[in-house]
């Protein structure tokens, strides 16, 4: 059988780097959108792209969620079966500050992709399927735990075009019965997760602390509570939604929620540190509207997909600070 072959925007993220090894892993070729930026932006894929034993498989290409065109062009060029959109702008804070182009991107470029999928196909293409990358922030203030019944109440420019994407795929599923799922995923975290969101601001602070190379941590809300998991455990439910004979909806999360107190100390506690000694607050940090308890129940994912997290919360906070801590270590004795 030939081998598939798979699109992914958002490859330079934390999840598409993720997604591209398990990809490449399972034989497919592999073609990742990148946008161009006035410096490097590939690190996270740097080791796949400098791997000459992929370099017919792994390729990568230039376009942007902005930029329908571009991303036309790429599907008729690289005729995949399968499109994982992870591609946004997906920082729910920077959401409040740049609400319009957190809705082109992270809402609207949805429509440029099923358009340009819908179109590829009524031109004769081969079936493609197509993953949208949902969030738990759709949830917003909605009780716990949050299931795929459970009503949305999106509390961020964010959340509203995460919502606003994920009703399209089910319209374009409904309307032109197109293979196209959305994947729930609740806040999934990693040593590769981006440095100004929460979990990576601790360990890296923590870890710093610890080597002497920094005093003191700021954050904001102390109190929200959040269902984390290992982003590595979250990419293969992805991949398993894609590979189910119906096209669905699936909520992904590991059942247990604490709050980013409890993380502190998970993380502190590790090192053998009070963290309360060396963080403090700034509102500078809060949001306009919080979210305060995102509890996930994946027992549709369980059933159905046969998914289960590999990684709980103390596993994962561990695995981030030691990578952190050899990282750190490693920056301080090269004297950057
Ligand atoms: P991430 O690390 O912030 O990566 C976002 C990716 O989108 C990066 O590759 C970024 O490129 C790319 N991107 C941003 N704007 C773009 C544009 N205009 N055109 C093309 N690409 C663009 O996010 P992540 O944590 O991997 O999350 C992956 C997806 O899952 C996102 O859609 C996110 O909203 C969603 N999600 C994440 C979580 C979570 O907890 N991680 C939970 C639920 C849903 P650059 O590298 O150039 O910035
Ligand atoms: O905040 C609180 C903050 O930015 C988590 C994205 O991947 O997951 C992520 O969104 C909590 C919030 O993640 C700081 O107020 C306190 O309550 O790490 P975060 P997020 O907002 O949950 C969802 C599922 C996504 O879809 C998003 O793409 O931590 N918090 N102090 C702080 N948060 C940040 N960033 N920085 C602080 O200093």
């Amino acid at each position: 059988m030939q081998a598939k072959s798979a699109l992914i925007t958002g490859i330079t993220g934390q999840d598409g780097s993720y997604l591209a090894e398990l990809l490449l892993g399972k034989n497919y070729a592999v073609h990742g959108v990148v946008r161009r930026a006035s410096g490097p932006n590939t690190s996270r894929i740097d080791h796949l792209i400098g791997d000459e034993s992929l370099a017919d498989r792994f390729h990568i290409h230039h376009g942007d969620l902005a930029d329908a065109n571009s991303l036309r062009h790429l599907i008729d060029r690289t005729q995949p079966d399968e499109i994982y959109n992870l591609g946004a702008q997906s920082h729910v804070r920077v959401s409040f500050d740049q609400p319009e182009y957190t809705v082109d991107v992270t809402g609207t470029a949805v429509i440029r992709l099923l358009e340009a999928i819908r179109s590829a196909m009524e031109h004769g293409s081969k079936p493609i399927r197509f993953y949208q990358a949902g969030s738990s922030e759709m949830f917003g203030s909605a009780k716990p735990p949050q299931n795929e019944q459970t009503r949305f109440e999106p509390r961020s420019p964010y959340a509203c075009a995460k919502v606003y994407a994920h009703y399209q795929v089910v319209n374009y599923r409904e309307s032109y019965g197109l293979f196209a799922a959305n994947g729930i995923l609740f806040n999934h975290e990693s040593p590769r997760r981006g440095e100004t969101f929460v979990t990576k601001k601790i360990t890296k602070a923590a870890a710093r602390i610890k080597l002497g190379l920094q005093e003191k941590l700021t954050l904001g809300n102390l109190d929200a509570r959040r269902d984390w998991g290992f982003a590595g455990d979250y990419v293969e439910a992805m991949w398993r939604m894609l590979q189910h004979e119906e096209p669905d909806d699936f909520v992904i999360a590991t059942g247990e929620s604490i709050s980013i107190r409890d993380f502190l100390s998970i993380v502190f506690d590790h090192l053998d540190l009070d963290w309360e000694r060396y963080v403090d607050t700034d509102p500078r940090f809060y949001r306009p509207a919080e979210v305060d308890y995102l509890l996930g129940d994946a027992t549709k994912a369980r059933d159905s997909l046969g998914w289960q997290p590999q990684h709980d919360i103390r596993s994962l906070a561990k695995m981030m600070v030691e990578h952190d801590l050899k990282h750190e270590a490693r920056l301080a004795r090269a004297g950057s």
